[in-house]
């Protein structure tokens, strides 16, 4: 079995049931990932040595959703030439825009690709990480060729039954 390419981390369980967004569009590209619970703030020597020994087990892109005072990407970004995405959570009072600021505002030198705040984010992390690979694998540029494809196509259909509904 080969093994995971992406590598997606949360900051607690408690960000899974949004984080299940992006391993949902992980599996539907065939993408093998593995799924780790690492606190920026809580457990930070083992968030860095996590981000040190990815590339070596062949993993390609790291994913990280977190929620608060959110600094999961960006220790991870600061421990590998790995590209990493971060997903903003919104777990705390201030509804993920706390989060949002802390992934988004890395440094000059550090980035990280953040994406929109929740569900949606969670499920564009998936999506964006099977870009990156596709890059190397014609096989998943075809996968998300269809996949444009049949969003349109979903798009199309929408127009299509609401004219029916209005009668025009
Ligand atoms: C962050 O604090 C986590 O990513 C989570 O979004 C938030 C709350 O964590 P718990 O207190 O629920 O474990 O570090």
């Amino acid at each position: 079995m080969a093994g995971p390419k992406v590598g997606v981390v949360m900051g607690s369980t408690s960000d899974q049931e949004i984080m299940e967004e992006c391993l949902k569009a992980l599996d539907e590209f065939g993408v093998p990932y593995e799924l780790t619970v690492s606190s920026a703030h809580r457990s930070p020597a083992r968030t860095s040595e996590y981000a040190r020994r990815a590339a070596e087990r062949g993993v390609q892109v790291l994913i990280a959703g977190a929620g608060g005072a959110a600094h999961l990407a960006g220790v991870l970004a600061a421990e590998t030439i790995l590209p990493v995405i971060g997903v903003p959570i919104d777990s705390s009072p201030l509804q993920g825009f706390d989060a949002l600021l802390a992934t988004v505002q890395m440094p000059r030198g550090t980035p990280v690709a953040t994406m929109a705040v929740g569900k949606s984010g969670a499920r564009n992390a998936g999506i964006l990480a099977v870009q990156i690979l596709a890059l190397s694998d014609p096989d998943l540029s075809q996968k998300l060729r269809d996949f444009k494809q049949k969003m349109s196509q979903g798009v199309e259909e929408a127009d299509r039954k609401l004219k029916g509904k209005r009668g025009g």
